[in-house]
């Protein structure tokens, strides 16, 4: 008896087998799947023959029977996954993107932040610990935000400082200049006071040269309350500057000219490069300029308080600042051109990588 159901066992698998393989699609499986693995199907017909079989052959026929169903079982989930992914090329393949379930995924590719994007963090991280918030702005702006709210209305010589990008002359539509629109489009949004820095790309009709691109990013800073002064804005800057570049360097503060700042100042450091010394890069002066800055001008509160009272210039005062990212990064990290930033040389940015090892800022 045991012999007999091994003997069908075999046949069974044998036609099992002749007959998937002509198998196409899910349907005729289905068939396939009702016929030997179904209720009515051939393992549960065996399985009903082993109740009229002696004791002693049980053990042994239940265990073929349950090989049968192992082998049965694996042809079908076997024939399934081939239909699948037939169905996936021949139906699907025309369209360009197919998604293939059953593939394992991409390896992502091994990337490091950008070093504009590292010594940003750098920075952020530094007003973060006094406490700045970070805000954004718009890069397409108008004539009133870049210009005319920061007291350099129309036709006042001071907008020769900065040659600009305009998308729309006519409507006064261009692409910002510098950070300080978000100045005002912050004064707007937030009553004072309130400290916070922006970051931004800038965009310039500068000609590429070593210091020099037409797109590079600033860091705005702003602090409006009700008895901020120049003290402040000194105090926030050097421990900036210090714990960027370390305790040792030094900070100068001269007079300047910026028509939204009164008193402005343009700031440097002592240069990284000589200790100031005197070398090349400081062009022998032993100082670095840095970044510019001073006193919110009166007429910026003004300007403000038209639409938000509370900026009135004899309750509120307030300091700015505002510094060329690229040139930071430059004096940080010794580097001599400002278009091995946008050149995209895996060269530099692979040696840039190595330089900065691995104690550097790119888990801040
Ligand atoms: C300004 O843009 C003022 N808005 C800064 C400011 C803010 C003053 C708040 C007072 C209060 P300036 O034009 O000097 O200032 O530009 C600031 C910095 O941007 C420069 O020191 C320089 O580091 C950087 N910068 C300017 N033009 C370029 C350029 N073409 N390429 C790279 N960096 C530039």
């Amino acid at each position: 008896m045991s012999n007999e159901i091994i003997g069908k066992i075999k046949e069974t698998v044998e036609l099992a087998e002749k007959e998937i393989k002509n198998i196409k699609n899910n349907d005729e499986l289905e068939q396939w799947r009702i016929k030997y693995l179904g209720r009515s199907g051939f393992i549960l017909s065996f399985t009903r023959e082993i109740s009229s079989m002696h004791d002693d052959l049980k053990p042994l026929a239940g265990k073929e029977i349950n090989k049968l169903k192992k082998i049965l079982t694996g042809l079908y989930e076997e024939k399934k996954k081939e239909i699948d992914l037939s169905y996936v090329i021949n139906e699907l393949g025309h369209k360009k993107e197919v998604l293939i379930y059953t593939y394992p995924g991409r390896e992502p590719d091994f990337a490091y932040f950008h070093p504009i994007t590292i010594i940003t963090k750098s920075m952020i991280n530094i007003f973060k610990k006094m406490g700045f918030g970070i805000w954004t702005g718009p890069e397409i702006e108008t004539d009133y935000y870049n210009f005319s709210a920061l007291n350099t209305p129309e036709n006042h010589p001071a907008r020769d400082m900065w040659d600009t990008f305009y998308l729309d002359y006519s409507k006064g539509i261009l692409l910002r200049t510098h950070t300080s629109p978000i100045q005002i489009r912050t004064m707007e949004r937030f009553k004072p006071p309130f400290r916070i820095i922006a970051v931004g790309k800038c965009f310039r009709k500068d000609a590429f040269d070593s210091s020099h691109s037409p797109v590079f990013h600033q860091m705005e800073g702003l602090m409006v309350g009700f008895d901020i002064n120049f003290a402040h804005l000194k105090g926030a800057l050097i421990y900036f500057l210090r714990e960027l570049f370390g305790a040792e360097i030094k900070v100068r503060f001269l007079p300047a000219y910026f028509p939204f700042t009164e008193p402005s100042a343009e700031i440097s450091i002592s240069c990284v490069i000589c200790k100031g010394k005197g070398c090349s890069t400081c062009g022998g002066t032993g100082w670095l300029e840095i970044l510019g800055a001073g006193m919110i001008h009166p007429e910026v509160f003004k300007n403000i308080a038209r639409k938000e009272p509370s900026y009135s210039p004899d309750k509120i005062t307030g300091f700015a600042f505002g510094m060329g990212i690229e040139r930071i990064a430059m004096l940080k990290y010794c580097i001599n051109d400002i278009r091995h930033f946008y050149n995209n040389d895996i060269r530099f940015l692979t040696q840039f990588r190595l330089n900065l090892g691995d104690n550097n800022e790119i888990l801040l």
